[in-house]
């Protein structure tokens, strides 16, 4: 079988005028082999030391894992010296990292969350890293948080690496999505699931249930009719699933259909969701609504929300267009 490796996949998209520029393919290629060197050091765990907690806080008020802090200074020390980008943004930290003045500035803006799901670690459940990329205000130096609040519409490219079984990286530039396994022979990454589509119907959900008492009644309704099955109101028993860790579940949605949702709840009636807008929600819609799903945070489509803040979270339901179609219509009742 003739194997299509990400670096030509890329440059095919670039000549095919389905990827902005060569920048942006070094960008992506520096990301995709940073995680391949964050994988092994996830897959090494504690043979390599990396397990457990780093005995430090980040913005969000998590404790963070070691692996949060390694791999999210990989991704810095990878990308600060390339020239491809004016500045990034990270889950992990408070504010912008800018490019070092010794460094040359590039175009683009790489915002990440390093390790998604890193809860999961210590007891070897999949993990992955998400990242979004935004265009920087021509010519503008010294970014700001501002530079960075740009609609998930705006993004150049965006894309997850999944630490699972197989190491897999899914991308999409805005002309489809496509999922690279990893190779560890030759550690390059392999078209292995070109143009990757949401399937149509839904037979599973996932949402944390412990949190079912905290609902709004929207989503009450929505889950009590998938929970009553074949005698509801969808005619059809669905199955759930809740690995808490957002690139698994929107790997497995890609793959075999379904529905994410993380919503609102009274136990902070002042957060609008979990996730975080400008690094989880926004690449993972991109995603879907490139693979044909959908992505709203109840109200509305997620990438057309305005950002106003770096961290802001949001809720999100995501998936199979149907089954986001109809949680968002229970919104507006
Ligand atoms: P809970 C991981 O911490 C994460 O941000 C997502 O990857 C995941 O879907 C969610 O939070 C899990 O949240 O409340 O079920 O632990």
């Amino acid at each position: 079988m003739n194997r299509i490796t990400l670096s030509r996949f890329l440059l095919d998209a670039e000549r095919q005028g389905q990827l902005a520029d060569a920048t942006l393919r070094e960008l992506i290629l520096t990301v995709a082999n940073t995680c391949v060197a964050i994988g092994d050091a996830v897959n090494r765990g504690a043979l390599a030391g990396v397990l457990g907690e780093a005995g430090t806080g980040n913005v969000q008020g998590e404790d963070q894992k070691k692996l949060d802090v390694i791999a999210n200074d990989m991704l810095l020390e990878a990308n600060e010296w390339t020239g491809q980008l004016a500045a990034m943004a990270s889950e992990e930290m408070d504010d912008p990292y800018p490019i070092p003045a010794a460094y040359p500035q590039g175009p683009y803006l790489l915002l990440f969350d390093p390790l998604d799901g890193s809860s999961n670690i210590d007891v070897n459940i999949s993990v992955g890293t998400i990242f979004s990329v935004l265009r920087a205000p021509e010519g503008k130096t010294g970014i700001e948080v501002a530079d960075f609040l740009q609609r998930g519409t705006t993004q150049a490219a965006a894309g997850y690496v999944l630490y699972g079984p197989q190491t897999m990286l899914v991308l999409t530039s805005g002309h489809g999505v496509n999922g690279f396994t990893l190779d560890h022979g030759t550690g390059q990454f392999v078209l292995t699931h070109p143009l990757m589509r949401v399937p149509e119907t839904a037979k599973e959900f996932a949402i944390n249930m412990s949190n079912q008492r905290h609902w709004e009644a929207p989503v009450q309704r929505y889950v009590g009719e998938l929970l009553s099955g074949k005698t509801g109101p969808r005619g059809k028993d669905f199955n759930m699933r809740w690995v808490a860790s957002m690139v698994a579940e929107v790997h497995r949605i890609l793959c075999r259909g379904g529905v994410f949702m993380y919503p609102k709840d009274s136990r902070d009636p002042s957060r609008p969701g979990k996730l975080r807008l400008m690094y989880e929600a926004n690449p993972m819609s991109f995603i879907i609504e490139q693979a044909g799903g959908a992505a709203s945070n109840g109200h509305g489509r997620i990438l057309d929300l305005q950002p106003e803040g770096l961290h802001q979270r949001v809720a999100v339901f995501l998936g199979a267009r149907e089954e986001v179609d109809l949680v968002t219509a229970l919104h507006a009742d």
